[in-house]
């Protein structure tokens, strides 16, 4: 497999009040300075206790370099860390619980219909599956034309844009709610995520004897006419890894049932699957820090 990681975060809270996205050119959030500079105090700390010696200390950057190396900072820092970025912020706060964005968005996905059915091979392996939405405001009051990303990975757990040999477009769409801000995608039910590896964030997960694994799940990215994107996610009762999540991305109130039908009900040759979650934005334009 080859990992093509690539520059991220640039947009998604562009016209959000948050303005603190580092880029090269910008002077430094300093909130994020001093949590950089806790972690030198920190690590300086743990040097100490665990009473490292040279060879220690150069398997210590021979690590980190080869993290950087393979591209999989954003991977390692959103298994480890996004979560708790999440929750800090959304503490006490209504509507739906956001969770990780991941380090697998694309911008520019692929426009469809609503409903309609995502880019997908013509041999695209897995169950087919209709997600369906409602989208409103923390008063139930319906979202139309509110901005709907998707994006998933397929049956074998491997996102477009980021494994060899799928099409780049594959399993992402963008796609706008109706009148009564609902949404409804035909796809294919994804498999549960595997963090490579044979990387040095997989490396590390055996270290720490934790699996690599991610229950399967959708990811959402809203965008409302006003108001606050929701970064979110849906998994699926009964995964076996929903309490044990490797990047602790999982939220009870995110989990849906994923129904099986006969495949004649909609006139097709194989079963079905189905879920559904209301989706309820927060509007307001201010920060969410309570
Ligand atoms: C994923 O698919 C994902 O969603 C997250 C948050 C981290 C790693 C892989
Ligand atoms: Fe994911």
């Amino acid at each position: 497999m080859a990992w093509r990681w690539m520059w991220r975060r640039s947009s998604i809270t562009q016209g959000n009040t948050n303005k603190n996205n580092y880029r090269k050119d910008e002077e430094m959030n300093q909130k994020v300075v001093d949590v950089y500079n806790g972690m030198v105090v920190k690590f300086k700390e743990l040097i100490r206790e665990h009473e490292l010696d040279h060879n220690d200390y150069q398997a210590l950057v021979n690590w980190a370099d080869e993290l950087g190396r393979a591209g999989e900072i954003p991977l390692f820092m959103d298994v480890f860390f996004e979560t708790h970025a999440l929750q800090e912020m959304y503490k006490n706060v209504e509507g739906t619980e956001p969770t990780i964005l991941g380090p697998f968005y694309l911008e520019n996905a692929t426009e469809i219909e609503n409903p309609g059915v995502m880019p997908k091979r013509d041999d695209e392996k897995g169950d087919v599956f209709f997600f369906s939405g409602t989208v409103t405001d923390v008063d139930g009051n319906p979202l139309a034309n509110t901005k709907v990303d998707i994006w998933q990975a397929d049956s074998n757990g491997e996102y477009s844009g980021f494994a060899e040999g799928i099409p780049a477009e594959n399993l992402r769409a963008v796609l706008f709610t109706d009148e009564n801000g609902k949404f409804e995608v035909q796809t294919i039910v994804p498999g549960d995520y595997s963090i490579p590896t044979g990387g040095p964030t997989g490396k590390f997960l055996t270290w720490i004897d934790s699996h690599p694994f991610r229950p399967a799940h959708l990811h959402f990215l809203f965008k409302p006419q006003n108001g606050d994107p929701l970064i979110s996610q849906v998994f699926f009762e009964g995964n076996q890894y929903l309490d044990n999540d490797v990047a602790n991305g999982v939220r009870g109130t995110l989990i849906t049932k994923l129904e099986k039908h006969d495949g004649a009900e909609k006139g097709l040759e194989t079963d079905f699957y189905t879920a559904h979650l209301d989706f309820k934005l927060r509007l307001q334009d201010k920060p969410v820090y309570s």
